[in-house]
């Protein structure tokens, strides 16, 4: 924090001060950008200054005080990879995964993803808005202020652009920032099998032109894989999008190395996402590009895979590391992102500190939101308060839920 600024800032009236916290600032320096006995001083929905108890100065005033009662103050977690608006669910093929069919060949027979886009296509927005809501409420719950959320269970033009008005609704319906992204190579819809490039050209020369005309879409997202698009299709995709000037991201490398990493950087995509298979000419791409590696340990604990995403070369090359649910009904039917710090850990090897700021500072990163993710002044005050006596807890800890207070841009939205 340079003084200077902050100080004249906070001189006056501010609407909100938090005091007697312990600070996580996810700032380089101490773990955690760890700072006790805080306090926080919030105005206009962004933190006017912090810093010590100590250092508060005389001029700052604030109409309302809330006492932290010792706990810790994290930035509003970010949770930068969901598939959460969907209807249907995928129960069934659980059970026959169980029974020994794998993801690939429930994929290849006609079920997988093409079974929730048949219940999704014939979904209302309204039963949409209800299904996703619930799932979107568990994340809440969390302390999560950010959201990105992915259309992808469409595969049309119409379906594709419903799904993100649904996700844009989720979000001014339940007071959390949504970050839509067009994820219309997804899949193969079944009524072009056989024909993806036909289909490749729907979604670069309509389904990526209309979301950017009407607003709906923050990025566009490919699935690059043997059982979707192929990179030469993926290339098109972001073609489509660079010509409405639109970021990428990419689900790369998840079940097979076709250099979705390097492909992503090439384009200087926002984030590569999954990156199991990735090589190290990938994690040089990555490291060049500033491309956030995002990674999602429900996917791989769900369909137990065996090959984790190349961590200690991804932190040896610097490439930001982040952390998502990839809440969706196939993969990784999770709502809680406090589980995937646990299964970052235990499965990647993370550190806690690693952890936590791959669902605040990195997952930031990864959406392009500067302004947030952060515990600094100038930053959005988004905060979340937890009753824990050490940050690490957060990734200690299997279903605990120690969120005690929640503000959002400045709004209280709970507090012990
Ligand atoms: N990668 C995944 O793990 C999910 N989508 C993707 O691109 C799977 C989505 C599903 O099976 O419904
Ligand atoms: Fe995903």
């Amino acid at each position: 924090m340079s003084a200077a600024e902050p100080l004249r800032d906070a001189a006056g009236e501010c609407d909100l001060i938090v005091v007697n916290v312990a600070l996580a600032t996810m700032e380089s320096g101490a773990p955690y950008g760890a700072m006790r006995d805080g306090a926080v001083a919030v105005r206009n929905g962004k933190i006017a200054w912090l810093g010590p108890r100590s250092a508060r100065p005389r001029t700052l005033r604030a109409a309302v005080e809330l006492d932290g009662a010792g706990c810790w103050l994290t930035p509003g977690l970010i949770d930068c990879h969901t598939h959460l608006v969907y209807a249907g669910d995928r129960a069934q093929e659980f059970e026959q995964r169980l029974r020994g069919a794998s993801y690939e060949e429930i994929a290849r027979a006609g079920g997988g993803i093409a079974s929730t886009v048949r219940a999704t296509r014939a979904a209302s927005e309204s039963e949409l808005l209800l299904a996703s809501e619930r799932r979107l409420r568990r994340l809440l719950e969390e302390g999560v202020t950010t959201v990105e959320i992915k259309s992808g269970y469409g595969l049309d033009r119409e379906t594709e652009l419903k799904l993100l008005r649904v996700a844009r609704a989720l979000g001014s319906a339940h007071g959390v920032d949504v970050q839509t992204t067009l994820l219309a190579a997804h899949a193969l819809p079944v009524e072009y099998a056989g024909r993806a490039d036909d289909y490749v050209a729907l979604v670069c020369g309509e389904i990526v032109p209309a979301a950017a005309r009407e607003q709906l879409a923050d990025a566009v997202d490919a699935f690059c894989e043997a059982i979707a698009f192929s990179p030469a299709q993926v290339r098109r995709v972001f073609e489509a999008a660079r010509r409405e000037g639109l970021p990428v991201k990419l689900h790369a490398d998840q079940l097979s190395d076709l250099g979705g990493a390097a492909l992503a950087a090439e384009f200087g995509a926002r984030s590569a996402d999954h990156l199991e298979h990735s090589d190290a000419r990938g994690i040089a791409a990555l490291a060049r590009a500033g491309t956030v590696a995002v990674l999602l340990p429900g996917a791989y604990y769900f369909l137990r895979e065996t090959r984790a995403p190349p961590v200690t070369e991804l932190r040896a090359a610097g490439v930001p590391i982040a952390i998502a649910t990839d809440c969706n009904p196939g993969t990784s039917p999770v709502t809680s992102l406090l589980l995937m710090l646990n299964m970052a850990c235990t499965l990647f090897r993370l550190t806690p500190d690693e952890a936590l700021a791959g669902v605040t500072r990195t997952a930031a990163q990864a959406l392009g939101l500067p302004d947030r993710g952060r515990l600094a002044a100038g930053m959005r005050a988004d905060l979340a308060l937890w009753d824990i006596g050490d940050p690490a807890e957060l990734a200690y800890a299997i279903g605990a839920n120690p969120l005690a207070g929640l503000v959002r841009r400045g709004n209280v939205l709970r507090w012990p």
